[in-house]
C-alpha cells in the first residue's frame, strides 16, 4: 500500500512538476495564461460569473487556458477597468457601465426606465444591442460578454413610504438610475458599488439604489431595514478582453469564448433573478426588512415619464442615434419577455 502511494506520488510529480518545467527555448510552453480583473467582493454576482466563465473557458479548451481571476479591485478598481485593459495591466476586466455614463453612453441606455422585468430579459437585451451596433466606446477591446442586474429598488435606514419620505433623502446610485433618484426628490450620491458599505456603516448615505441581491451579498439587509418597490432601472455590465492578448490567442480558443457570450449573458441574468429572489426571502425572514409598495404609486411613474424622451432629445443634439436605440432596447424587451 505504502509503495503504491510512493509510486502514484512519484508519476505524479514526473507529469505535472517535471512536465511544467519544460525545455529551454521551446516555443508554446506550458497554457496561456490570463488575468481577469474585477471590482466587487468574491460573494457579488460579477465575481459568481466571473468564477462561472473561467471554469468554461478552462473545461472547453482542455488545460490549453489557465484564467487568474483578481475580484475586490486587487488588480483594477471600478472606474479604471476599461482604462486598465486596454493599457494591459489586466487581460480581462469585468465593468459597470454606469459608473462612466458620459463614456458609454447608448449602451446606458438600457438604464433608462424602459421597463426591463428581470435580469434575464435585460442581459439578453443588452447584449443584442452591442452586437447590433458594436457601440464605438468598446472598440479598443474585445467584448467577451454583456449582462444586467435585476430591477433597482430603493434599501433604506429610514422607511420611505411615498414621494415625501424620499425627499432629500442620502441615497447611492450610479448612472441611469442615479437620474431616476433625482427626479424623485432624493438627495442623489453617486460612487460604485463596492465603496457602498462603508458609506452605509459611516452614514454618508442613508441607503442605496440597486437591485436587491446585494441586501444579502453585502450583507446591507443589517442596516438596511426597509425596501422601497420600484422594479427598474437595470445596472449594465461588459466584460471586456485586451485586443492584443485577444489576437494573440490561438483560433480554437477564440472560438470557445465566442460560442459563450451569449450563454454567458444569459447565464449571469438567470442567476442574478434568482439570487434577487432568494435575497428577498432571506431579508423578511433572517432580517425583519420590511417591503413596501410607494401609496402613491401613480406619482412615482408620472415622474419617470419625461426621462426618456428627454434623453432621447439631449443625445440626438449631441449626434447619437437615440431614438433608434430606444425603439430598438423597446423592441428588444418584448422579444425576449415572451
Ligand atoms: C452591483 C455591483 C457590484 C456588486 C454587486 C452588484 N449588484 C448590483 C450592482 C450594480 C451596480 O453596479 C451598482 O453600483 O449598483
Amino acid at each position: 500500500m505504502k509503495r503504491q502511494i510512493l509510486l502514484l506520488a512519484a508519476i505524479f510529480f514526473a507529469v505535472f512538476v517535471i512536465g511544467s518545467i519544460g525545455t529551454p527555448g521551446e516555443a508554446n510552453a506550458g497554457p496561456v495564461k490570463l488575468s481577469y480583473a474585477n471590482f466587487p467582493p468574491p460573494v457579488t454576482f460579477p465575481c459568481v460569473q466571473m468564477e462561472r466563465w473561467k471554469d468554461e473557458v478552462e473545461k472547453r479548451t482542455n488545460g490549453k487556458v489557465v484564467i487568474n481571476t483578481f475580484p475586490g479591485s486587487t488588480l483594477l478598481g471600478p472606474k479604471d477597468m476599461m482604462d486598465g485593459v486596454i493599457a494591459g495591466t489586466a487581460d480581462i476586466g469585468n465593468l459597470c457601465q454606469a459608473y462612466q455614463p458620459g463614456r458609454f453612453v447608448l449602451s446606458n441606455a438600457t438604464a433608462l426606465p424602459l421597463g426591463i422585468p428581470n435580469a434575464r430579459v435585460g442581459s439578453m437585451v443588452l447584449w443584442d444591442l452591442y452586437r447590433k451596433y458594436n457601440f464605438e466606446p468598446f472598440n479598443k477591446v474585445k467584448v467577451l460578454t454583456m449582462f444586467t442586474t435585476a430591477p433597482s429598488n430603493i434599501m433604506s435606514k429610514v422607511p420611505i413610504r411615498n414621494l415625501n419620505d424620499i425627499q432629500g433623502v442620502s441615497l447611492r446610485a450610479s448612472g441611469g438610475a442615479a437620474q431616476i433618484l433625482k427626479v424623485w426628490g432624493a438627495n442623489q450620491i453617486g460612487m460604485p458599488m463596492s465603496a457602498t458599505p462603508e458609506a452605509l456603516q459611516k452614514g454618508t448615505v442613508q441607503g442605496l439604489f440597486s437591485s436587491l441581491e446585494v441586501m444579502k451579498d453585502f450583507k446591507f439587509a443589517e442596516l438596511c431595514k426597509y425596501v422601497t418597490m420600484t422594479q427598474t432601472p437595470i445596472y449594465p455590465f461588459a466584460v471586456v478582453m485586451n485586443m492584443d492578448k485577444w489576437n494573440s490567442l490561438p483560433k480554437d480558443v477564440q472560438k470557445v469564448m465566442e460560442d459563450l457570450g451569449t450563454e454567458q449573458a444569459e447565464w449571469t441574468g438567470t442567476y442574478m433573478d434568482k439570487i434577487a429572489l432568494e435575497s428577498i426571502a432571506w431579508s423578511k425572514a433572517n432580517q425583519g426588512v420590511e417591503f413596501i409598495e410607494p401609496s402613491d404609486k401613480a406619482q412615482w411613474d408620472k415622474k419617470l415619464k419625461p426621462i426618456v424622451d428627454a434623453w432621447i432629445a439631449k443625445k440626438e443634439k449631441e449626434g447619437f442615434p437615440a431614438k433608434e436605440i430606444v425603439a430598438d432596447i423597446r423592441a428588444l424587451i418584448k422579444k425576449y419577455a415572451e
